[in-house]
Order: structure tokens, then sequence, then C-alpha cells
């Protein structure tokens, strides 16, 4: 998992760390004989013209404040204070660092990280590095610490609650939506193995009756799983089989409603009127969209379609097991401002984790 990601993210960032470090400090150059000056009077590199030096934009020399080596002669300190105070820095202007940002730029479009989630990850480090002087001693702190946190904040929000979400409203009814094979069925049949495991009642509305053997397949977790399916005939009303799972849940004091709905196209403007009738009628509390991590930013794109169109409140992110390169998981909740609130990460029931950024910044050679 993320393994794409990890590996060119850490040769790329390393890169990027080198590249800055040798571009805001300059080697040290052994001061020829100048007199002794006090600090703030700035080496010239190449004979200027102008009397007062001017900071320019992109090249203000400051004077380093190195500590000087402990035991070393007064006759030695000289040197080597001559010598530092040669070392000069520079700030790292806006042009270099696009320049210099462009590699790392690529392998974040490589791992199909979103356009957005580029230009934030982009603007903090800038913010970073940029206007002030960095040290070369702290350019690698920064570097990482400002891309950690920027990950770290694609990746905060709100875990979910169900057994809060219950208390405040029973039956509490869930409908999976997303495109054809992103593990709608799959995941809730997921979801619904862990809730019942934790003490819930569970109903599962079979609303695909669009897909041939989709009714079969829902009917089969659910039997494995030890929970009742509401269901209709192929080519029936989704929207019945909604409300009839809602009425039944009602009268059997049930904890959750969870609806499978056809894969779908947002292109496709029947289908979405489908969906959008089946959203009317049972009015579910979430609409989780469950997008396939492997197509990176069609998942991001999908989501963002899905939301415009019938609205998403959440978010389930299936497949991450077999996604070397994290984009969708990066971007998806950044791009579409709604939670990731579970990660399928295999085909077992077990497989459904709740979301967690520690887990995925580690995943990312982050942590
Ligand atoms: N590796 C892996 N495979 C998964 C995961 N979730 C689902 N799958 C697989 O993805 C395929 C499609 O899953 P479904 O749950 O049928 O997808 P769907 O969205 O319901 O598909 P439609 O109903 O046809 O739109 C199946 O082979 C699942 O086993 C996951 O988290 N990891
Ligand atoms: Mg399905």
């Amino acid at each position: 998992m993320f393994k794409f990601l990890k590996e060119k993210l850490k040769g790329a960032v390393s890169k990027f760390t080198k590249d800055v470090k040798e571009e805001v400090e300059e080697k040290p150059v052994k001061k020829k004989e100048e007199p002794k000056q006090k600090e703030k009077v700035p080496p010239k590199k190449e004979a200027p013209k102008k009397e007062k030096p001017k900071p320019e934009k992109e090249e203000t020399i400051i004077i380093e404040e190195e500590p000087e080596t402990e035991e070393v002669t007064e006759e030695k300190k000289g040197f080597f204070q001559k010598m530092s105070d040669a070392v000069t820095k520079k700030k790292l202007g806006e042009e270099k660092f696009d320049e210099l940002f462009w590699e790392l730029e690529l392998v974040l479009l490589e791992s199909n990280i979103a356009v957005e989630v580029i230009e934030k990850i982009k603007n903090d480090l800038k913010n970073a590095l940029i206007g002030e002087a960095v040290s070369r001693l702290n350019t690698q702190t920064i570097i990482t610490e400002t891309l950690r946190k920027s990950v770290e904040e694609l990746l905060s929000f709100q875990k979910v609650n169900f057994k809060k979400l219950v208390s405040d409203k029973k039956p509490y009814i869930i409908a999976f939506i997303g495109v054809n094979g992103s593990g709608k069925t799959t995941n809730l049949a997921k979801l619904a193995y862990k809730l019942k495991n934790e003490g819930y009642k569970v109903v599962i509305a079979a609303c695909d009756t669009f897909r041939a053997a989709a009714i079969q397949q829902v009917e089969n977790h659910a039997e494995k799983i030890g929970v009742r399916v509401i269901k209709h005939d192929y080519g029936a009303d989704a929207a019945a089989v909604a409300y009839d799972a809602v009425e039944h849940a009602k009268a059997k004091d049930l904890d959750f409603v969870l609806i499978d709905t056809a894969g779908r196209n947002h292109a496709n403007t029947n289908l979405m009127d489908e969906l959008r009738k089946v959203v009317r009628v049972s009015n579910p509390d979430m609409k989780v969209f469950v997008g396939d991590a492997l197509t990176g930013n069609d998942a991001v794109e999908q989501a963002r379609e899905f939301n415009d169109k019938v609205g998403v409140d959440s978010i389930i992110l299936s497949k991450v097991d077999a996604d070397e390169k994290g984009g969708a998981s990066v971007s998806i909740s950044y791009v579409t401002n709604k939670p990731i609130i579970f990660v399928g990460n295999g085909q077992r029931y077990e497989d459904l984790i709740l979301f967690d950024k520690d887990f995925f910044l580690e995943k990312m050679g982050l942590s």
C-alpha cells in the first residue's frame, strides 16, 4: 500500500531538500584582507557598483551567526570566525522555488494527487521557505515538517461515531452511492458485519434492482453475516425498496438501514434521477460515496460530481490495500470537503478500517 508514493516522495523530497540547501547557502569562501568588520556589513560577492548594498529580491545576503567549534586556539578561532563570517545565506526567491519544486510536483502528479492538493502543499512549503533566510542546518527539518503538517491537514477530520449517531436518530439510514464496481456492496456488507458484531440491529435494502445478480450478491452477504434483506424483483422501483426497508426498520425497532444502490455514472441522467428519487423517498441520514482508491483522480472527480448532483456526506475509500499511489486518499477529502469515514482494506468482512490519519501518514513515510 502506497509503496510507489512513499518511495518516490522520499526521493523527491531529499532531492528538493538538497537543492534548496544549495540554493540558500553559498559555499564558505575565505575572506581576503578586508578590514575586520562588525556583524552587519554584508560581504560583497562580486564587486557591486552601488555604495550601499540594497537588499535584492532574491539575493539578500545575511551573515550567519554560527557557533564556533569549542577547542580552537585564538589564532584558529580568528580563522574560523572569518570563515563563518564569509558563509552567506540567501533568501529563496519565488521563481527559484517553483523551479526546484517542479520535480516534487511531478511525483505528486504521478501519484494521482489532485491539482488543488498539490497547490496546497506547494503553498505551504513556499510559505515556510521563501522570504525568510533559511539556514542549511534547519532546511531539512523545515521541509519534512511542513510536508508532514500539510498532508496531515488534508487528512484531518472528525471520526464517525455510530453509537452517537444511532442514539440521536433511529433507525439511522445510510445510503451507499458511487460508480459501477467501486465497492459499494462489499463495503456495505463489511459495515453490516461490523455493526452486527457491535450489537446493533441492521437491515439491508437491496436497491440495486438494475444490475443482474446484484440482489443475489446482497443476499449472499446478508446470509453469511446474519442480517435481513428487504428486496423486490429486478427492474422494480429502487425507491420503493428503500421505503419498505425503512418502514421495516421502524416497525422492528432496528438501529441501521443500509441501502445498496446500483452503480452509475454521474453523466447518466436517468440513473442519477433514479438515485435522487431513492434519496428523496428514504431520506438517508448519511449518503456515503464509495470511491475506488485505485482510480485515483477519477474517484476524486466522481465524488465531486456525486456531491453536486445528489449530495455526499462522507466517503468510504475502497481497495486502498491494492493502491500504490495514494492520490485519492490524500485528495478526496480536501477536494470535496467530506470526511473519509472508513477505508476498505481488503475483501474480507474484517477489512473495513476506521479512517486514521496516522495510519496513512505512516504508509506515506511521513509519520
Ligand atoms: N482488494 C479489495 N477489493 C475490494 C474492496 N472492496 C471491494 N472490492 C472488490 O471490488 C469488486 C467490486 O465490488 P462491489 O462491492 O461489487 O462493487 P459495487 O460498487 O457494489 O459494484 P456495482 O454494484 O456493480 O456498481 C469486488 O470484486 C470486490 O471484492 C477492498 O477494499 N479491497
Ligand atoms: Mg453493488
